[in-house]
């Protein structure tokens, strides 16, 4: 569990604590003083690790304020802090709608549904669940007349695709999707009424903050819903923006899987959600996928079709599981693209909110560039849900890393990180701590902690089956061969294992019969140093692997105790553990950490197995099964030199290190604790970073502050790489 983060979930806490009113959370004091609809939602989430009440709070008051027809406002105003934002109530007149809550402020607009989401976090991180349950009741049938409200008025083909109607209700509000849409709307010919800005008279630079021409759109809008006293059937008619759009489906979506649980937890019937689930899921992938470029677009409803425009929207349906897999390869192609900055690319934090390659793409202006927490975390999710780990990682380590060197913003400079917009701001603290939580310190989450089994004596994984009748040197090759079937196969892209599917396998008992062989090979046939470094290597990995399978793990090498050490392959007559592998071979006996025993004693005849030379970046290839390892490859005898390069680079810039410059400080992964010495000590860590790290800047602050840097370790998880 690393302090450092710690820290920053504690200084995150402050930002929330700074901004809570006493009965629900700002977003930020500089430009937003009411309560906004998906910041609370997001905001809760971040309360729901530590502070339930306050998580139930926050939800319990933006839902009274619900609309009598099932919408939930964008805005409910805070009566006393009136005369701060425009438009405020004065302005939305929403008394004109026989909908509106009758003892309370609010605006006439909705935002992306991501409730229910929140409310099933709460939930699931409540340490009493019992606390929760009348939370649940209450808000479960809010939270479907919400749903129905949507399906119902805001559904125009019946197709699931629901439609926003203005751009602050797609969260993104100054996003260049739209622009095509507000630009074609006339209004020369209509009377704009008076308004004054708030926005840009705040601290935050007029430059960030959407143009004059633009908020004139925004208020033109406004004026035909007052004009259709807020009538869903009458806007829908009148009003020249209408948009079905992927991140707000998309958020649908996810909510939606979310009110399922809810509703099975409180054993209600969800026929009609499943039903809109499939509904919208189906409606994205076939009206919104846009092959062309192999995003998903947002669709104008009056003009029939899709607004091509790039922007990281069209990345959201894999947070609510909506694109197919092809269609997710696809987008992944585009997102690790120099467009979204492509994994390890320069300078670049993930993920501009537009494409960075276009044009008018703007560092500094709100939702035309900029990174936002919010959109980071929504995709985090999506990407390991579809198995891109790595990627899922490095957007991880943004989240966690732009804060700590920049403090808690509205947005950051995609290229330098430099924060925008306001400052303290509250969901970016709030989903600060749920990742700093989920990543690194629910430490034993899924029971990581739980010993389920002990292993006191030696057990031979390799001793059962029958041998492939191959002899010589070809059972190393056949080995190598086996390994590489079984990782193109079973190991995704992104280095994790499908144990489920490799346990029912052919080619996992065709390599069972292999790994038998090895109790007939003589190891003293492995020549060149480069066989015996692929050869261990790829023999370390598989044998955690056999394990994990042998042992029936489900959340962690840590159930099986003596995993690395007991489990063993007959390989020439004499058992090998993973430790042997590791410690003995391929340290070439160097302690392990915490042991003050050698691996291979005195006379152990093993010993003659150690490599001659030791090389410190085998600790970037070996996978012990966990997600804090590296992500798991196959390793060639030829290119392994190479290889090793590639995955000391990919891991040197993972979330398994961060910079903190502002405080001399770095994050590194426990390796770095643990196998200290074999990196040469602190200076040696720092050298290798300066030579595999990409980020420039990073490079130049080991290079300037070398002497002063402080190195601190992060959480090592443990729970399984699957
Ligand atoms: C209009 C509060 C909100 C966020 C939006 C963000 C911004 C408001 C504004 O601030 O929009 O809703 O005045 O610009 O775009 O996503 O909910 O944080």
């Amino acid at each position: 569990m690393s302090d450092s983060v710690r820290k920053y979930v504690k200084k995150a806490q402050a930002v929330l604590n700074k901004n809570w009113s006493g009965s629900y959370t700002i977003p930020a004091s500089s430009l937003y003083p009411h309560q906004w609809n998906w910041d609370s939602g997001f905001i809760a989430i971040g309360y729901s690790h530590y502070d339930t009440r306050k998580a139930i709070n926050e939800l319990t008051h933006l839902f009274h304020a619900q609309w009598k027809n099932g919408m939930l406002p964008q805005i409910v105003f805070n009566k006393s802090s009136l005369g701060k934002y425009f438009p405020e109530p004065d302005f939305w007149r929403t008394d004109l709608s026989p909908n509106a809550p009758d003892n309370c402020l609010t605006s006439g607009i909705t935002m992306p549904p991501i409730h229910a989401v929140a409310v099933l976090k709460i939930y699931e991180n409540a340490q009493r669940k019992e606390d929760v349950k009348d939370f649940l009741k209450w808000i479960y049938p809010r939270l479907l007349s919400y749903h129905r409200y949507l399906y119902g008025e805001r559904n125009m083909d019946g197709d699931g695709l629901i439609y926003i109607r203005h751009p602050w209700e797609s969260g993104m509000d100054n996003s260049p999707s739209w622009d095509r849409v507000l630009d074609k709307i006339d209004i020369t010919t209509v009377t704009i009424p008076q308004y004054e800005r708030k926005d840009t008279q705040s601290s935050v630079s007029a430059d960030m903050r959407p143009t004059k021409k633009y908020y004139d759109y925004f208020v033109y809008l406004l004026e035909i819903f007052k004009k259709c006293s807020y009538d869903e059937r009458e806007i829908a008619k009148e009003c020249p923006f209408l948009i079905g759009g992927p991140l707000f489906n998309a958020i649908l979506c996810a909510s939606n899987e979310a009110l399922i649980k809810i509703g099975d937890i409180l054993h209600e019937p969800v026929e009609e959600i499943q039903e809109w689930y499939t509904l919208t899921s189906g409606a994205i992938r076939t009206k919104l996928y846009n092959d062309n470029h192999g995003i998903f677009d947002a669709y104008d409803i009056r003009a029939g079709s899709l607004l091509e425009i790039e922007t990281s929207a069209g990345f959201i349906p894999l947070f609510g599981g909506a694109a197919s897999s092809k269609q997710a390869g696809r987008i992944y192609q585009y997102l690790n693209s120099k467009s979204f900055c492509a994994l390890h690319q320069g300078n670049c934090f993930t993920f501009p909110s537009y494409d960075t390659q276009k044009e008018d793409f703007k560092r500094e202006n709100y939702w035309r560039g900029p990174v936002w927490i919010n959109i980071n975390w929504m995709l985090m999710q999506g990407l390991r849900r579809y198995g891109f780990k790595q990627r899922a990682d490095s957007i991880a380590r943004d989240i966690l890393e732009l804060p700590m060197r920049f403090g808690f913003y509205e947005y950051y400079d995609s290229f330098d990180g430099r924060a925008y917009g306001s400052k303290d701001f509250s969901w970016t603290a709030s989903l600060f701590i749920d990742t700093a939580y989920e990543n690194y310190l629910k430490a034993g989450k899924g029971g990581a902690d739980k010993v389920r089994t002990v292993l006191s004596k030696e057990n031979i994984l390799n001793e059962e089956s029958e041998p492939s009748g191959i002899s010589g040197i070809r059972i190393s090759q056949e080995m190598l061969q086996a390994v590489r079937i079984l990782q193109a196969k079973y190991y995704t892209e992104q280095g994790t294992v499908d144990y489920e599917s490799i346990k029912l396998s052919d080619k996992y008992s065709d390599y069972k019969k292999i790994a038998a062989s090895l109790r007939d090979f003589d190891l003293s046939l492995l020549y060149g140093e480069q066989d015996k470094l692929a050869f261990w290597i790829n023999l370390y990995n598989t044998i955690v692997v056999d394990g994990i399978i042998e042992y029936k793990v489900t959340e962690s090498v840590k159930e099986v105790a003596g995993f690395f050490s007991k489990i063993q392959y007959n390989i020439g007559g004499q058992g090998f553990s993973p430790d042997d592998i590791e410690h003995g071979i391929l340290r070439k006996n160097r302690l392990k950490p915490n042991r003050l025993w050698r691996q291979f004693g005195l006379n152990n005849p093993k010993k003659k197995f150690m490599l001659k030379h030791f090389d410190p970046r085998i600790h970037f290839a070996l996978v012990c099964g966990s997600r804090s390892c590296a992500p798991i490859k196959y390793y060639t005898p030829e290119n392994i030199d190479d290889e090793l390069e590639t995955a000391t680079k990919n891991f040197l810039n993972s979330s398994e290190v961060i910079f903190i410059p502002a405080e001399n400080r770095i994050l590194l992964s426990q390796i770095f604790k643990w196998y200290k010495k074999d990196f040469g000590g602190r200076s040696g860590a720092l050298k290798l970073l300066q030579k595999y790290i990409l980020d420039d800047d990073k490079k130049e602050f080991i290079g300037k502050t070398r002497n002063n840097i402080r190195i601190d370790y992060l959480y090592y998880d443990w729970n399984l790489n699957k």
